[in-house]
């Protein structure tokens, strides 16, 4: 399946906010656009930090997206780059020899490392020698940044595609995904591809089953006519390239996996570092998994030194083959409850869809979603430890509403995601959370409430548009 390319029309969604970004296009570079491209950031439905494991997820996309207007310049070899958005500053290099150092510690990447990502994924996968060419581009985002909405991944994947179009290559939406989910990398976090999936594989009116293993596969779940989603923003933002606490994660489950594949006798253990392999390999259920793990693990905290004795290497051996450069300094590996919350977290990602697929939109249909919605913020929360305590109090208060809500996207910060019965009591749990939480904010009153709190359904994924 190709990314669709169509005229733009006066009927497209975002109509005005490309005819904005199409002014300021000329007003900066004072020619004409080529293509624009649409790229949109979404919410997870279910199924947290267990795509880099292998294990199938439940997004959604969004209405908020990434627009590029795009001009290739074949007489010069710069990437030229602005932003809508003054806060971010104009970026130009040189094609032919671009780098993506990422700054020590502290603050995220800039702005438009998540862009080179994008161009030098591509790049590698072009073979041979080609000839560079000029890009000009002018970027509008409205996804809310380091929020768990996926900005990062619709501006890495809006650049893959983007480029891709300029250099004439496949525009095969899955070939694109998994660019992008590889070259993402490059900014710092070892994601496992669920956002780039649904960036691209998205359909209007449907969330998606994406599955990672063996291949990734993207399938259709229609929802039931009675369940509407909420997102609301903490407004605790967390760049997840500025600090490790991504990162440990991964590290975590693979360690976890890869001692587990080594108990188990496999010759090839190291190679086996995402549990749905492991689950393949010994033909068992998630549940056997399971119960291996807890009966495996038996510490409650791994020392560096219990680690590497499970595994019998050198500390060298683990830094240099197990560790990324933001987690050298992990001395600390909580491989039990890692363990048990992913594969938890798996089995009910199978349990939701397979509630959506019976559904007869009966409100005990609803009941299960919202107790799986529910189980997940608390699993995120408790064993995962990737929660934060302003998510947590959207949790707690939304249960009092007789809400279910939970954390979408990579947590310690960002947003929930709720599920209500119809548009009016989404209306009504909106009005509830604007009166019990944003209202006490201290910025209370500079707030855009409409992009912080609102009803969402299911957009379609990328595209392109030209003239
Ligand atoms: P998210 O959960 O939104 O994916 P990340 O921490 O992964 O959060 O990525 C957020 C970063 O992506 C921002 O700090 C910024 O560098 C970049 N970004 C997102 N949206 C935009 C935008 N509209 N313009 C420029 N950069 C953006
Ligand atoms: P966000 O919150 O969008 O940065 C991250 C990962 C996903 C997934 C989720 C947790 C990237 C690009 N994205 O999302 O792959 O692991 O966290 O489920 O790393
Ligand atoms: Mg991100």
């Amino acid at each position: 399946m190709l990314v669709p390319i169509h005229k733009l029309t006066e009927d497209i969604p975002c109509k005005q906010r490309l005819d904005d970004l199409h002014t300021y296009f000329k007003s900066q570079f004072e020619t004409e656009p080529d293509f624009f491209i649409r790229v949109p950031g979404r919410v997870n439905i279910i199924g947290e930090h267990i795509d880099y494991c292998g294990y199938p997820v439940l997004p959604m996309a969004l209405d908020q997206c990434i627009l590029l207007a795009v001009k290739t310049n074949p007489s010069d070899h710069f990437l030229q780059l602005r932003n809508i958005n003054p806060k971010f500053e104009n970026y130009k290099c040189d094609l032919t020899s671009f780098n993506i150092d990422l700054p020590q510690s502290g603050t995220g990447p800039e702005w438009y490392k998540y862009f080179l990502c994008g161009v030098k994924g591509v790049f590698e996968n072009i073979t041979g020698e080609f000839p560079k060419i000029g890009m000009y581009v002018a970027l509008s985002g409205n996804v809310p940044p380091a929020s768990g909405l996926s900005s990062s991944s619709a501006l890495v994947s809006s650049a893959t595609l983007a480029t891709a179009y300029a250099y004439n290559i496949s525009l095969d939406k899955k070939n694109l995904a998994s660019i992008s989910a590889q070259c993402e990398r490059y900014i710092g976090t070892q994601g496992g591809g669920m956002d780039q999936a649904i960036a691209y594989l998205a359909k209007k009116g449907c969330a998606k089953f994406i599955e990672f293993h063996p291949e990734l596969q993207a399938s259709s779940i229609q929802l039931p006519s009675n369940a509407f989603f909420v997102v609301a923003n903490s407004l605790a933002e967390i760049n997840k390239a500025a600090t490790s606490d991504f990162n440990q994660r991964v590290v975590e489950c693979r360690t976890a996996c890869r001692i587990l594949s080594k108990k188990l006798g496999f010759n090839n253990w190291r190679e086996v570092f995402r549990f749905a392999s492991l689950q393949s390999r010994i033909g068992c259920s998630l549940e056997e998994l399971e119960r291996l793990a807890d009966k495996e693990f038996s510490k409650e905290n791994y020392t560096r030194a219990d680690v590497l004795k499970e595994l019998d290497i050198s500390d060298q051996d683990f830094n240099d083959n197990f560790l990324t450069p933001n987690t050298l300094h992990m001395d600390s590996f909580k491989l039990r409850q890692r363990a048990l919350h992913v594969l938890q977290e798996s089995l009910r990602v199978w349990n939701f869809k397979s509630t959506c697929e019976v559904n007869s939109n009966e409100s005990s249909c609803l009941q299960k979603l919202s107790d799986f919605i529910g189980q997940s913020h608390s699993s995120l929360r408790h064993l995962y430890e990737c929660s934060h305590p302003s998510l947590d109090y959207l949790v707690d208060i939304s249960k009092e509403f007789g809400i279910g809500a939970r954390l979408t996207g990579a947590g310690w910060g960002g947003c929930i995601v709720a599920l209500c019965n119809s548009m009016e009591q989404c209306q009504r749990y909106i009005d509830f959370l604007k009166e019990k939480y944003y209202k006490n904010l201290p910025q209370a009153k500079d707030l855009d409430l409409d992009n912080v709190i609102f009803a969402t359904c299911p957009q379609n994924g990328a595209e392109i548009f030209v003239f």
